[in-house]
């Protein structure tokens, strides 16, 4: 195969909630896919058509492309064309980023390249992971090379991804991508395979640049929320409203402030930053810091609700909200599961009642909590002294405020100003 032969059947590793979305948007196209997923129950559920989490508009392409035989789970990683990975990057404890899912998805490849296939990694990565992960390919495979050109080359680039959980399908589309190859013709291969269902622009860069980029988009946004939320704090001590502050300052043409809330939750703007700070110690001063105003900000939420708790023999406390965002189903690095979690440790002689519309069940550790239980969120005010809004719902918005009449709310995402 050459860089110009047509990239028919590609195979997605990682069907998460990224790599099964890139994965049903590929089949739509016209191209034939088999995503490999290492969790049995993922690869059943997609095989049946079906969507393991909360995504709008995910599970109709799902079924549609399993039903016209364009799309497959499996375990095993299978021969094709073209490979995208898109595993996790999580970071080890001391905030440095863990490559081993990167690896163990190129171990699965390596035995199933011929020459001409390319191999691009999604994943959010520290500056130098896409030569690593050509490196580990190419150390499985001394037959093969990347210089490209030849019968036995393997082309390798990053392109990383950019859509927001709840808008993925549409964003998945239209978005612009930057794209890095380690070689020019991995770029241009690369950017064939997208451009068969990506609508925005395809802009080409080199592999280390490219991860840098979606690094420093992640870091932009969380250094102004950072910048939201010490404000808050700044105007709770001066008796201000915050809200209306960050309404008016953002009437000035060149001032766009972000909202408050109760800390930066999710898979990526509260991990991807650190990938900077670590790659760089010395120089990420503010990047650094806007990650610990950040992750701060959970404290003062739990002493300000632990303030108004100490009233109360027994509080009672409706948490709004444990996913890390609006109308998502997804706990990871939520601030608010981690609120709700020290309070229910913290004041044992408090009842917290959780009103997570997104979930059927509390996640561990919080269902092995005697104090805390999932309530029906009107259910869960009228039982509580203090009304605790976490997460923006679009079910809270709407609420009844009659409900709140005696109720002390804390409302950490100016819902019901
Ligand atoms: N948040 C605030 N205030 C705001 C905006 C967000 O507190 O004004 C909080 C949210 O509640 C949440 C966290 O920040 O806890 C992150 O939410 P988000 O909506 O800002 O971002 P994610 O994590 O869902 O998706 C981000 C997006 N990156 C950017 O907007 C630069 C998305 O485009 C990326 O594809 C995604 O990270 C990713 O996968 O990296």
């Amino acid at each position: 195969m050459s860089p110009t032969t047509p990239m028919d059947i590609v195979s997605v590793i990682g069907l998460g909630y990224i790599g099964l979305p890139t994965a049903a948007v590929l089949a739509q196209a016209g191209k034939t896919v088999i995503g490999v997923d290492v969790k049995q129950s993922n690869v059943d559920a997609i095989n049946a058509g079906r969507v393991p989490f909360v995504e709008e508009g995910l599970e109709t392409v799902v079924a549609g492309a399993v039903a016209q035989g364009k799309l497959r789970a499996q375990i095993e990683t299978p021969e094709a064309d073209a490979y995208i990975v898109s595993v996790p990057t999580p970071f080890k404890g001391d905030h440095e980023a863990d490559l081993s899912y990167i690896e163990a998805a190129a171990r699965g490849i390596a035995p199933k390249l011929d020459g001409g296939e390319l191999v691009v990694l999604e994943s959010t990565s520290p500056p130098g992971a896409t030569e690593q992960m050509a490196a580990v390919i190419l150390a499985e495979r001394p037959d093969l090379t990347d210089e490209p050109g030849r019968h036995n080359s393997v082309y390798f680039s990053h392109a990383p991804e950019r859509v927001l959980p709840g808008r993925i399908m549409i964003e998945m589309i239209d978005n612009d991508r930057i794209i890095g190859g380690t070689t020019d013709e991995a770029s241009e291969m690369t950017r064939d395979l997208y451009a068969s269902f990506c609508k925005g622009q395809l802009h080409i860069t080199d592999a280390r640049t490219a991860e840098m980029a979606k690094l420093t988009e992640n870091a932009f946004r969380d250094v102004n929320i950072a910048f939201a939320n010490e404000l808050s704090i700044i105007s709770e001590s001066q008796g201000i409203d915050v809200w209306e502050l960050i309404e008016l300052a953002n009437h000035h043409p060149r001032v766009n402030i972000l909202q408050p809330g109760p800390g930066v939750g999710g898979h990526c703007i509260a991990v991807d930053p650190w990938f900077i700070v670590s790659a760089a110690p010395e120089q990420a001063k503010l990047v650094r810091l806007a990650r610990e105003v950040n992750d701060s900000k959970p404290d003062f939420v739990l002493e300000k609700v632990m303030a108004k708790a100490a009233k109360f023999r027994e509080p009672v406390i409706a948490a709004l909200g444990i996913a890390f965002k609006a109308d998502i189903d997804d706990l990871r690095e939520s601030p608010s599961k981690a609120i709700v979690e020290r309070l229910s440790s913290e004041m044992e002689h408090a009842t917290v009642l959780v009103a997570e519309p997104n979930v059927d069940e509390l996640p561990v550790p919080l269902s092995q909590r005697p104090n805390v239980a999932l309530a029906e969120v009107e259910d869960a005010i009228a039982r509580a002294d203090i009304v605790l809004v976490l997460v923006d719902h679009h079910q809270f918005k709407t609420l009844d405020r009659e409900l709140l009449a005696e109720k002390i709310v804390v409302d950490t995402k100016g819902l019901w100003r």
